[in-house]
């Protein structure tokens, strides 16, 4: 007997060293990723301290300001406030601390879609990351998740606080969400250091349990039925990454607007390596209000079927701060066997702001970066395009190593760049491929055609100005096999008979064609006038004029192609 109970507490005290060992992990393990899971169990004494702030809070709100997600304005001193607080902010902070959380939005879906029976049990994770964000935007944000999402299709919805300052984004956001949204399945992280948004989604990712992940910024509204069809494509095809249509909350007045319920963009990409919205190819398409292929997306509203995100490489966990992610994941998805669609029948709003209301540590370029990391892995020889535009970056060691993400391509038997393009993005104009000649355009002067920093999709003059001794971006012309004297999305065209103006190129010939002669004048049949640099000055546009034998209408392209 004694034996026995001998040996049974030598098994008990190995045990308990298991246990404590066990425990031990696990505190290293959070500590490891930075997280501090909390919410849950919040000190008392702090309570009526959090009450003594939230209930005049509370009281602030003026029920139905912005109901139906209508313009709503301020009075007296409150609206000089608000537009104070736009300009620190990028923002109307004042109005949204007075709008209710739980405000009614209109259905913005076009009407076909309410037609439409979704019966999908997969449930989703919604992952909502921030920064310094406004307390009441962020609930807002919550608020609409659980409100307009089925209760059978939410899982959970996981807030990633990368390592705000803003004190209201502690505490009193935990104590929230413990009484306010006491059993709404609302998690809370906050990172003990700022990881920037790609790494902080990557933890959010990490916690989740859905079969789905949903990521939204922290300053979005979703509106009535927009879960379930996201939810829906996913359970037929779950190799598809979908995006709803992103409707704009307007920053002064925090207007919900649409561009009606038919008219919707996908996303697309410029070769300096941002995104852009595109008009959809196929009119068709559009009318089925099904969902639609898209190039790229945004980046930070996107539905996900959880084990795909790790199978195809979630992101790139060596970039930091904001920017390119989106380029990366949409251009990863696509070559490596995965589809991105817009999904007209699911709507959800943003705020978009005209700066970055924070600020990024070391005042990186993250962008920049982020951007030539991709370049680098997915473009192949393509990515010669964004280097012309960061050329300082091609061979810099603050782009960080890519073995990583290369043997990821490799391991996914991801296609070429030109797949992608030829594939997912045939209208991209590439400003070396089907074209008569490219390159800098000179006069016998070593002046050059440029665009004089013509900001992406504004119009503005086809300048003249000294010829750089490298190949920059600005100086850089096709002159494609349509015909067209042009820039990635801008052509020469020729207005009051004598001006040329960059403007959007509209594929139809007319006052944007152009043929170049053997003997070096650039023609334009439709004004009988050749382009001309006579008496124009350095940093002005050049014109059109009567076609003759002078050194004023003579052209060299860098390069032509063999005809
Ligand atoms: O260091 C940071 N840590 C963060 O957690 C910086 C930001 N953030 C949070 C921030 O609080 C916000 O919730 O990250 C989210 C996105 O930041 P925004 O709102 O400042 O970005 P944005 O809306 O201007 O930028 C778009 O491009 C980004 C590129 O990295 C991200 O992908 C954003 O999610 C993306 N937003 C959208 O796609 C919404 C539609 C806008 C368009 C077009
Ligand atoms: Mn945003």
């Amino acid at each position: 007997m004694l034996l026995k109970y001998g040996r049974l507490k030598k098994i008990h005290i190995k045990l308990l060293i298991v246990v404590f060992i066990l425990i031990l992990y696990v505190l290293v393990y959070l500590k490891l990723f930075n997280n501090d899971i909390s919410g849950f169990n919040l000190p008392l004494k702090f309570e009526n301290e959090f009450e003594a702030i939230l209930g005049p809070y509370e009281a602030k709100i003026i029920e139905k300001l912005g109901n139906n997600g209508e313009p709503a304005y301020l009075w007296g001193d409150e609206a000089l406030e608000g537009e104070k607080a736009l300009k620190k902010f990028a923002l109307n902070t004042i109005l949204s601390d007075r709008m209710p959380l739980d405000r009614k939005l209109k259905d913005p879906r076009n009407t076909k879609c309410k037609d439409f029976q979704y019966d999908t049990k997969l449930k989703a994770t919604v992952i909502i990351i921030f920064y310094n964000e406004l307390l009441s935007v962020i609930l807002r944000t919550i608020w609409s998740v659980i409100l307009q999402s089925p209760e059978q299709n939410l899982q959970e919805i996981i807030l990633v606080d990368d390592s705000s300052t803003d004190e209201n984004l502690k505490g009193l956001l935990d104590y929230y969400i413990t009484t306010r949204l006491k059993d709404k399945k609302v998690k809370i992280i906050h990172l003990k250091n700022r990881l920037g948004l790609i790494r902080a989604r990557l933890q959010g990712a990490r916690l989740a349990t859905g079969d789905v992940m949903i990521f939204l910024d922290a300053h979005c509204e979703a509106t009535k039925g927009w879960i379930e069809p996201l939810l829906a494509r996913i359970e037929e095809e779950k190799s598809a990454v979908l995006v709803p249509i992103i409707d704009v909350i307007e920053a002064n007045t925090l207007a919900y607007s649409t561009n009606g319920d038919t008219t919707y963009q996908v996303g697309g990409f410029s070769w300096s390596g941002h995104f852009t919205w595109i008009n959809i190819q196929d009119e068709a398409d559009k009318k089925k209000l099904t969902p639609v292929k898209s190039p790229t997306m945004a980046g930070g509203l996107f539905a996900i079927d959880r084990k795909f995100f790790w199978n195809i490489g979630s992101y790139d966990e060596q970039m930091d701060g904001w920017g390119g992610e989106n380029l990366e994941m949409s251009f990863r998805i696509w070559q490596c066997g995965g589809r991105l669609e817009t999904v007209p029948c699911s709507r959800v709003g943003h705020i978009f702001r005209d700066f970055h209301p924070y600020t990024f540590p070391n005042n990186k370029d993250t962008h920049g970066i982020n951007t030539a990391r991709l370049a680098h892995v997915w473009m192949d020889d393509y990515k010669r395009f964004f280097f012309m535009y960061q050329p300082g970056l091609e061979n810099n060691p603050v782009v960080g190593d890519l073995t990583h993400r290369k043997q990821l391509r490799s391991k996914l038997r991801c296609k070429s760049f030109k797949w992608y393009l030829e594939n997912i993005y045939p209208e991209k104009f590439v400003p070396d491929e089907n074209v008569y000649a490219y390159g800098q355009v000179k006069t016998p002067f070593e002046l050059c055609l440029d665009d004089l920093q013509l900001p992406e999709d504004k119009i503005g003059p086809l300048g003249l100005y000294n010829c750089h001794p490298y190949t920059a971006m600005s100086q850089f012309f096709s002159l494609s096999s349509k015909g067209e004297l042009r820039k990635e999305n801008v052509c020469a065209e020729v207005f009051s008979s004598k001006m040329v103006q960059l403007t959007e190129c509209h594929g139809h010939k007319r006052d944007q064609y152009w043929v170049f002669h053997k003997n070096g004048t650039i023609y334009h049949p439709t004004s009988k006038k050749c382009l001309s640099s006579e008496n124009i000055d350095i940093g002005k546009g050049v014109v059109v004029d009567k076609c003759k034998n002078t050194v004023y209408q003579k052209w060299t392209f860098t390069n032509i192609n063999a005809t």
